[in-house]
């Protein structure tokens, strides 16, 4: 594997197989991260790389585009079986442009837009006061209970009521439970507002029938690729069909040049690979193993927001434990788990501190790990937590962690 590049430039090769080597030593917990199958990472890797294709499938602006409009056809063909979309655009380069587009085709500056507070499990890109999304238009910000954890939909409704936003968002990237986008849909249509549904972190479990589809109830449907769906980087919108011309002028010409082809081929790969029974399979036990891995944490005295999960994360409260997001975060890499800090709702500490912990199980179950594993986990995490700074004991945890890791390779016989 990479043997011209081992050969031409060994700088670069020494710090891609350093980060070969620690993906494959560390339990992967970003429940935003995944390993894409090898046959992806070739598709991504591939010839398209070379290729500019601006415009769509038989209306291109270069020529040289016939095998460009075979590829993005059969993404887009994929795609629309996986998710039961009317249509799709497979251009978008990240969920934020993905995101972007969507505003940019129904939204005016100074518009409204409902969507989950950041701090209460959303997305920059849905509104934070950094992000674009929240200097170009104005943003309510819907809290979820700070009791429960949960969304409260009569919040929402009240807040749509008062507000008559243009668009609602819902989907969020920390939040560990079902969203009801039934409910919602009675929300947007009671406030006259588009319904944007942003499910990049679910996307695989949606596909799987592991989570409840947003359609037919969202007008747009955004996501990435390279999450729980396991593909490459990049991003998808998915609409109703009488949105199919804004989306695709809005994608391109309005806020992209040249879509990346070489990552068009790898979604049109993974697509694939999210059309096979054994993804079904997959989903479930990402689902499952998030479950054991929050029964875990629970016996070991963790405070989980919402009190459990749904999905593929679970959210840790870490006040319990004397310890900050930040802090755990750290104690946790030394132990050799990879996992990120997360304000959890009503937050006393600052974003870059926070209180909560994000884990998910997408990456580990990829490599083949089960609910004993996860119990194991849970026991590492825990053991980790007590130790704090005893290096040693940390030290101990992360050979622990790597032999088990080198059971379960990631990229066999590569
Ligand atoms: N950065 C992603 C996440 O971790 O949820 C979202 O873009």
């Amino acid at each position: 594997m990479f043997e011209h590049l081992k050969k031409s430039d060994e700088a670069v090769y020494d710090i891609i197989e350093r980060e070969h080597r620690r993906q494959e030593e560390n339990l992967e917990m970003i429940a935003s991260e995944n390993f894409a199958s090898f046959s992806v990472l070739e598709a991504a890797s591939s010839f398209f790389t070379n290729k500019y294709a601006e415009g769509y499938p038989g209306k291109r602006y270069y020529g040289g585009c016939l095998h460009c409009d075979e590829i993005e056809t059969l993404a887009l063909v994929r795609c629309k079986k996986i998710f039961g979309a009317e249509h799709a655009n497979v251009q978008p380069l990240s969920g934020t442009s993905a995101n972007m587009a969507v505003y940019f085709a129904v939204l005016e500056q100074g518009d409204r837009i409902l969507s989950m507070d950041l701090a209460h499990g959303g997305h920059l890109s849905h509104g934070h006061p950094l992000s674009f999304s929240g200097r170009f238009y104005e943003i309510i910000p819907a809290r979820n209970n700070l009791q429960t954890g949960l969304i409260d939909y009569d919040e929402m409704e009240k807040l749509a009521m008062k507000h008559k936003p243009k668009l609602i968002i819902c989907g969020a990237s920390a939040y560990p439970r079902i969203i009801d986008f039934k409910r919602y849909r009675a929300i947007a249509d009671k406030a006259g507002s588009y319904l944007m549904a942003d499910i990049a972190h679910i996307a695989g479990l949606v596909a799987a029938g592991e989570h409840p589809s947003p359609f037919p109830f969202c007008d747009f449907v955004t996501t990435t690729t390279h999450k729980t769906l396991r593909g490459p980087r990049g991003g998808v919108i998915m609409s109703k069909k009488e949105h199919a011309a804004i989306i695709d002028r809005q994608v391109f010409p309005g806020i992209q040049g040249g879509p990346h082809m070489h990552i068009m081929a790898a979604k049109a790969a993974a697509f694939g690979e999210a059309l096979k029974p054994e993804f079904r399979l997959y989903q479930r036990q990402i689902v499952l193993n998030s479950k054991a891995l929050a029964e875990g944490l629970l016996k070991n005295n963790f405070t989980l927001v919402t009190g459990g999960t749904d999905n593929h994360m679970v959210l840790v409260d870490m006040r319990n434990k004397n310890m900050t997001g930040k802090l755990a975060q750290n104690i946790l890499e030394e132990a050799g788990i990879t996992a990120n800090k997360n304000s959890i709702p009503g937050d006393p500490e600052k974003p870059f501190v926070t209180s909560g912990i994000r884990l998910g199980t997408p990456a580990v179950t990829t490599r083949g790990m089960k609910e004993p594993e996860m119990l194991r986990i849970a026991g590492f995490i825990n053991r980790a937590v007590e130790a704090g700074d005893d290096k040693k004991t940390l030290e101990a945890i992360r050979n622990e962690v790597k032999a088990m890791t080198s059971d379960f390779p990631i990229y066999k016989n590569e």
